[in-house]
């Protein structure tokens, strides 16, 4: 009998060795772009102290660079910041961030096969390259698509003087991957939890798990950052009050600045939501959005840290004006009266991370307080994590109406969760990527992005895989526009999930500027919201020439022009076609796009992704989701809309 079970034990062990070769060499997604193959043939030189961030420097480029020798040196005098110089044998910086930077840089260079003759120096563009996660302390992530959150914070053991005890394995390596994946794409930052933040995050539990994974990635060269609710010290039951003026509150704020750089020195600092969306915030006690800032900014001063002050404010102190405009009336006129390490945090467009949006207007009308941009990596309104989007063309739009030289820095909010492949959609992991290069430098292309990403994700160079696969994903953000709102239409998404379309979507209970109908103004006459200078003068906003050119219906570009317009239904574009007839084609367009990116993938890619079979099915099946997502899109809006125009849906 027990012969037998010898037996049998070690014959389902065979059988599980050999299936964890064969699962080791299936890619599922997990490695991200990193290098996937070791050489160890490099020999680091010039390594003279034991710095954390240079012996990774070190180990990277010992395993995964093919060339025979790299030296290192760190020359403060050089003022390259995180910086470096590179040749394809030494890496020059002012710090060691920077040589980890170079080191990354000189992979990336070797997988793309751009060595030769290398000799460059970077610097990045802004200081601050953050991930924001929208992560709640249960575990669920807001507008997450790809698993529960990253930061398992049971799995961060305390004893119980609140020391920190242990670490599960699998967790510290998978935090590892996240600062490794980061670094090589020069993110410096990480804000821990959601802009709607429980209060629990300031207790000193969490504070002490928040120092663990502090110490993880401080070698990486990423800070990190926390959400805070503004009502904490009330809501945690310390104070009566949240006023920013009460001084127990103030000095609840100093001292838990001071608990928090105690145990993480290099604290990057707050994030904060206030007033919006049911959010507490100073204008609870008829305080300015400057009296809450700065009361922050005074307890994180002495230690250095940063609060980074949302502008995503609407329906408090201007209820009724049009959503797109209260962000400037709300911060134009406390400009000037923020503390110096207040930043404002604004998104790229005035509304709502949709599809499409002009850039908004407030990155012009502040000009004494610092400011970052925010970007949605996640895809909340470009299908989520079901749909391939390539969202670097977006940002790109974006950059060439806001200079990088006038933004602090630039932050995404991240599309990571626990997925075996982080992101859900084997390609939104491109988005991640694509976000950290241009953080880093705005002004490499989509393209150079997309090539990059794709050849060493997939580990293919081959032409005829990532010429057209390059193709859909830098044309796959057009077709999303295309598919779900077309010529600037914009938020006529089902109410509240933000995924499919809901044109006729109104709620009595809500705010008006929750529902679709107030955003399309669709009618007998025609479609579009009246932003000009007869309408809601949204315009106004804009410097010239954007502000005449927006106006003006005749110069008023087309893919913003029923964000600023009512436009009649007949109107002439510059196609000669009608306004309806060229809805109806961009709706056709924006299918077809998706089905032709559906065949290709299916008949011609499958051969180039061997190791990758599990990447290759998962977007494989996701593209005809996809298909039948764009189908919907097309078909609800084109025939709600036809109940307005009373013209011919045109195939
Ligand atoms: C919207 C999201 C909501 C966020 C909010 C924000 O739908 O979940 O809390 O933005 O940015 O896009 O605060």
């Amino acid at each position: 009998m027990k012969k037998y079970l010898i037996l049998s034990l070690a014959f389902a062990f065979a059988l599980t060795t050999k299936a964890q070769i064969f699962l080791q060499k299936t890619s599922d997604g997990s490695m991200l772009w990193l290098n996937k193959q070791c050489y160890n043939t490099c020999l680091v030189k010039g390594m003279t102290d034991k710095d954390a961030t240079l012996s990774i420097a070190k180990d990277e480029l010992t395993k995964y660079y093919k060339g025979k020798e790299v030296s290192i040196r760190i020359d403060p005098l050089l003022n390259l910041g995180e910086g470096y110089m590179l040749t394809d044998s030494s890496i020059i910086a002012s710090s060691s961030i920077g040589i980890l930077y170079g080191a990354y840089d000189l992979l990336r260079l070797q997988e793309t096969g751009n060595l030769s003759h290398l000799s460059k120096t970077e610097k990045p563009a802004v200081n601050l390259r953050i991930l924001n996660h929208w992560d709640n302390l249960d575990g669920s992530i807001e507008r997450g698509y790809a698993g529960k959150s990253i930061w398992k914070w049971d799995e961060i053991i305390l004893d119980k003087t609140g020391e920190f005890k242990n670490i599960s394995k699998d967790l510290r390596n998978r935090l590892i991957t996240y600062a490794r994946s980061n670094a090589s794409i020069g993110i410096n930052g990480a804000v821990l939890n959601n802009v709607n933040a429980s209060p629990q995050m300031m207790t000193s539990e969490y504070l002490h798990k928040v120092k663990v994974i502090a110490d993880i990635f401080r070698p990486y060269g990423i800070r990190v950052y926390l959400s805070i609710n503004f009502a904490s010290p009330m809501a945690l039951g310390y104070t009566k009050t949240a006023d920013p003026l009460d001084m127990k509150v103030q000095l609840w704020w100093k001292k838990k600045a001071k608990e928090i750089y105690a145990s993480i020195p290099d604290f990057g600092g707050f994030l904060v939501k206030a007033n919006s969306e049911g959010q507490p915030g100073p204008g609870d006690y008829h305080r300015s959005h400057a009296d809450g800032a700065n009361m922050l900014a005074d307890a994180l001063k002495p230690f250095g840290g940063i609060v980074m002050w949302r502008s995503f404010v609407y329906g408090a102190n201007h209820k009724g004006e049009d959503r797109v405009k209260q962000a400037v009336s709300e911060f134009k006129y406390q400009d000037g009266k923020f503390r110096d390490n207040v930043i404002l945090q604004s998104k790229n467009g005035p509304l709502d991370f949709q599809p499409r949006e002009p850039y908004a207007p407030i990155f012009d009308n502040i000009h004494q307080t610092p400011q970052i941009a925010e970007l949605q990596i996640t895809q909340e309104y470009l299908g989520q994590s079901k749909h391939l989007v390539y969202l670097a063309p977006m940002w790109k739009e974006f950059f060439r109406f806001v200079s990088p030289d006038k933004l602090k820095g630039i932050a995404g909010v991240s599309n990571i969760g626990d997925n075996a492949n982080w992101c859900g959609h084997p390609f939104s992991q491109a988005n991640w990527y694509a976000f950290g290069r241009l953080a880093w430098n705005p002004s490499i292309s989509s393209e150079e992005i997309a090539h990059e990403w794709l050849i060493q994700t997939y580990e293919c160079k081959d032409e005829r895989f990532t010429k057209p696969v390059e193709m859909m994903m830098l044309t796959s953000r057009e077709a999303c526009v295309n598919y779900m709102m077309p010529l600037g239409l914009h938020h006529i998404f089902k109410f509240d999930h933000h995924y499919g379309p809901e044109p006729d979507g109104f709620k009595a209970e809500y705010p008006l500027e929750w529902c679709p109908v107030y955003y399309h103004q669709a009618d007998s006459n025609g479609i579009g919201f009246n932003r000009s200078s007869d309408g809601t003068d949204a315009v106004g906003q804009y410097p010239e020439p954007y502000r005449s050119l927006y106006d003006n219906l005749a110069t008023c570009p087309e893919e913003y022009l029923l964000w600023f317009h009512h436009v009649p239904w007949n109107y002439r574009m510059k196609s000669g076609s009608t306004l309806w007839e060229e809805l109806c084609m961009r709706y056709n367009m924006g299918v077809s796009m998706v089905e032709t990116y559906r065949d290709y993938w299916h008949t011609s890619t499958k051969e180039y992704m061997k190791d990758h079979i599990t990447e290759w099915e998962m977007t494989d099946s996701l593209l005809n989701v996809q298909l039948a997502s764009a189908k919907e899109w097309r078909d609800v809006c084109l025939k709600y809309f036809q109940t307005f125009s009373k013209m011919n849906i045109d195939e």
